[in-house]
């Protein structure tokens, strides 16, 4: 009977984080990716000279004699080889369970389709500027488990549904559903799969924040202290719209336009922001004056350049058709002309539809990229569409289509691996091809 060990699924950040932090508690480990050649898995391979590691397809006898699985978030549950293991009673987890077991300070969790690195980013800096020693991570990039040992006061966690289906002690002090709109369906079978994933963040949570405006994020299960946000009369934390205004519990916070980011979509967010702050007892002032601050995330709608009366909106980011949809409602009302949308890439079996009126209303044409770009086409119904073999071609195309006023938009609404590294390669690569064309004109 060989030695009963964790094994490890997926080489990629988190799995590395778990080798970190189960090797430091002296667990014996081994690894498996599925993939042959994992990105640097030389350097992986260096750091972990201890660890037996299989990669290029599953182990079926390690599965077996593996006492735990520990499952990478790129790694569905519902995959056959993992299921079987889960059907015979094997304890499966993911990095985030294994920091929720560990962790011994309170937890901000917040998950959504959108929005989620923004508030993210700017409730830890709201708590930082508290005084408090406060860490952001998860999703956002930093593995939670490379967070644990820092003495941090507060963890601020970004989870994917990926990270949550394998997650069951998360426990946070505040925990946030942002909205809900179709992604990932490569994945799940239907959004009720996707959003039962994103539900688990309320999983024993002491106070759940959420959309007024979006059922989805409702605690399905009972959470005694609720807070929601929204636009909706009946929110807590509300927008008015019509007076531009921020609300407390009827009472009047500040002015959206004293906000650095624009659009009524980032006052919600800030919104969120305010609503997790109060829940977490950070001081309200301090709260207002970092979220005024607060110019938002490189590629999440960024105006780049303004060239011949032409603005050009870098959205790298919206990677979802709910991304897409808050940039043309954003922006379209906000200038004198029409949006050139650039958009396509790996639509993850979205429906495109939902962008038909909101394209009716603000796109004059659109420069289609990617594997799915026809696909994308079935959501701008009546709008002029172009293909582009390339971004550069497609920034070319664009530049020529633009009117004086126009505003030319890169907002994907797509994943971007069938062309670059990710959403922020796609990113610089149109900044890049727009400096161009710019000079060039
Ligand atoms: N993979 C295999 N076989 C394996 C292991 C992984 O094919 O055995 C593939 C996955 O399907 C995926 C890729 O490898 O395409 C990377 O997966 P991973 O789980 O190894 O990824 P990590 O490097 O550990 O990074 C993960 C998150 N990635 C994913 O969820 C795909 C990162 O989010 C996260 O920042 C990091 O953990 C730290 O927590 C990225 C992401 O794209 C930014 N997230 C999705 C999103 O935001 O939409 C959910
Ligand atoms: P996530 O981490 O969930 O992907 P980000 O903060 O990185 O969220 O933003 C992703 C995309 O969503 C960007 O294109 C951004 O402009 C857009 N976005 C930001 N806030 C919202 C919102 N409240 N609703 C819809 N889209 C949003």
């Amino acid at each position: 009977m060989s030695e009963t060990f964790d094994l490890v699924i997926g080489l990629g950040i988190s799995g590395q984080s778990c080798l970190r932090y189960l090797l430091a508690q002296n667990e014996p480990v081994r690894a498996l990716d599925t993939r042959p050649q994992p990105p640097a898995i030389g350097e992986v391979k260096q750091a972990f000279p201890e660890v037996p590691m299989h990669l290029g397809g599953w182990n079926e006898e390690w599965l077996t004699q593996a006492r735990r699985l520990i499952v990478s978030p790129g790694v569905a549950l519902s995959t056959t080889e993992i299921a079987r293991q889960k059907a015979a009673g094997k304890d499966v987890v993911g990095d985030v369970e294994l920091f929720a077991r560990a962790a011994s300070q309170p937890i901000a969790a917040i998950t959504g389709s959108n929005a989620k690195s923004t508030v993210t980013t700017l409730l830890g800096d709201v708590a930082v500027a508290c005084g408090m020693h406060a860490l952001a991570g998860g999703n956002l990039g930093t593995p939670a488990l490379d967070l644990l040992g820092e003495n941090a006061q507060l963890y601020v966690l970004e989870l994917s549904s990926f990270q949550l289906e394998s997650t069951w002690s998360l426990g946070a002090q505040v925990a946030a559903i942002l909205n809900v709109s179709e992604d990932h369906l490569d994945r799940y079978p239907s959004l009720v799969e996707y959003i039962a994933a994103k539900q688990r963040i309320y999983d024993g949570c002491e106070v759940a924040v959420w959309n007024r405006d979006d059922e989805n994020t409702r605690p399905q299960r009972p959470v005694a202290h609720q807070v929601s946000f929204g636009t909706h009369e009946q929110s807590d934390y509300r927008l008015d719209v019509e007076r531009s205004m921020l609300m407390a519990y009827g009472v009047d916070l500040l002015s959206s336009k004293a906000l650095t980011m624009r659009g009524n979509h980032n006052a919600l967010n800030v919104l969120a922001v305010l609503a997790m702050a109060d829940a977490l007892g950070l001081d309200q002032n301090i709260a207002l004056d970092t979220v005024k601050a607060f110019s938002g995330l490189p590629h999440r709608c960024n105006l780049i350049a303004e060239h011949r009366q032409v603005q050009w909106f870098n959205d790298s980011k919206g990677t979802n058709v709910g991304a897409t949809l808050a940039a043309l409602e954003g922006i379209g009302p906000a200038i004198d002309g029409k949006i050139i949308l650039i958009a396509g890439g790996q639509g993850k079996g979205q429906s495109f539809e939902p962008l038909n009126d909101a394209s009716h209303r603000f796109v004059r044409a659109a420069v289609l990229i990617g594997e799915d770009a026809e696909q994308v086409a079935t959501g701008l119904l009546g709008v002029e569409c172009h293909f582009a073999a390339s971004m550069d071609d497609a920034v070319r195309r664009a530049s020529l289509l633009a009117q004086i006023g126009d505003a030319v938009l890169l907002s994907p609404a797509c994943a971007s691996f069938d062309m670059f590294k990710g959403y922020a390669d796609r990113g610089e690569h149109f900044e890049r091809a727009v400096r161009e064309v710019s000079r060039a004109a």
